[in-house]
């Protein structure tokens, strides 16, 4: 098979690696680097974020192996045909890392981190401020993939009453519970004092963050969002911080990145913002999955990854 590579700001770690894993046997062009690409002898792409243009001419192509575990940006993308397989990545080093920052966070909330960082920038001494134990302290998951079931393991693990939902049914090893489609949604969020978003963005998922689902969280409920901005109805978290009904949150994704400079989340004292790197995918974590689904491809089996493009994830 022919590849062609894009990854817009990677270093030259992970084109290497997979150009290693790759071998002698396959040719792979570099978008950016190489010049006369016989276009129509492209059989798939690697790529994370590739320009508009990006799929023109190539009209041979069969498969699109994302360098990523989300697809939201691929399944929009202007040059994309529909007929073309989708197949992404799953875990690749990424879920460890998720479960750091999810931990980071819940801490963060739990411990009222926030309330001492205040009070410092003032030199106030607050021995009052009380935290809640790690078993009064409930976390829900929305979304139970390779990324979610990894973080409730994880926050379990310290002690954390964890609950998942998802779309489907899910046996998780106890005492991780798991909730599944819009009937238990309520009970879900009813009882989830920290609140991890890490579903894909689709049809369904778009502005799931809004009023309405923050109104359902108890008082005082802190938001951690690595999912996408997409998930997220930006207003009604600063209202719903605003009003006191929720206590923090923890952001990694936004509509647009970078996020400008006016935007009110950088400024607002009850928010952090990280950019984009809660999980970053491993150079030869990601290699290595790739090669194993291409494989997959040219035995004519089902890689696994592969994207349900009706579904959106
Ligand atoms: P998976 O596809 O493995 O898991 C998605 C989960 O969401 C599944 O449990 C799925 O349910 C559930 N889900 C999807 N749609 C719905 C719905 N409408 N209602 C209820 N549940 C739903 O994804 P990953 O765990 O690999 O990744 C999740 C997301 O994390 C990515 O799409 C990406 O946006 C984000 N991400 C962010 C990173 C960062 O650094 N900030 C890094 C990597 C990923 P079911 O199991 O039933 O299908
Ligand atoms: C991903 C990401 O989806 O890094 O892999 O956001």
């Amino acid at each position: 098979m022919n590849f062609l590579y894009y990854c817009q700001g990677e270093d030259g770690s992970l084109l290497n690696a997979v150009r290693e894993q790759l071998g002698e046997s396959h040719r792979l062009f570099d978008w950016l680097n190489d010049t006369d690409i016989p276009l129509k002898d492209i059989d798939a792409a690697i790529v994370w974020l590739p320009p508009d243009e990006f799929f023109n001419g190539l009209d041979n192509l069969t498969h699109v192996f994302a360098l990523a575990a989300g697809v939201d940006h691929l399944l929009q993308h202007p040059s994309l045909p529909a007929e073309v397989n989708v197949v992404r990545l799953r875990d690749a080093g990424m879920a460890e890392q998720m479960a750091e920052y999810a931990l980071y966070g819940t801490l963060h909330a739990q411990r009222k981190m926030q309330e001492f960082s205040n009070a410092q920038i003032n030199h106030q001494w607050s021995h009052d401020i009380s935290a809640k134990a790690a078993f009064e302290t409930r976390l829900g998951i929305l979304g139970a993939g390779a990324l979610g079931t990894k973080v409730a393991q994880r926050l379990s693990l310290n002690g954390y009453p964890v609950k998942c939902w998802s779309r489907s049914e899910k046996q998780l090893p106890s005492p991780i519970q798991s909730l599944h489609g819009q009937d238990t949604i309520d009970e879900f969020l009813n009882q989830s004092d920290v609140l991890v978003c890490l579903l894909p963005l689709t049809e369904a998922t778009q502005g799931i963050l809004n009023s309405e689902l923050f109104e359902k969280l108890p008082p005082g409920a802190f938001l951690i969002n690595p999912g996408r901005g997409g998930h997220l109805v930006d207003n009604d978290l600063i209202s719903a911080l605003d009003s006191g009904h929720l206590s923090g949150a923890l952001l990694d994704v936004f509509h647009n990145e970078p996020l400008v400079a006016e935007h009110p989340f950088w400024n607002h004292p009850q928010v952090i913002v990280t950019p984009h790197v809660a999980a970053k995918s491993v150079p030869a974590k990601s290699a290595e999955q790739i090669i194993y689904s291409i494989n997959c491809v040219e035995r004519g089996e089902t890689p696994p990854g592969l994207v349900n493009r009706l579904r959106g994830y």
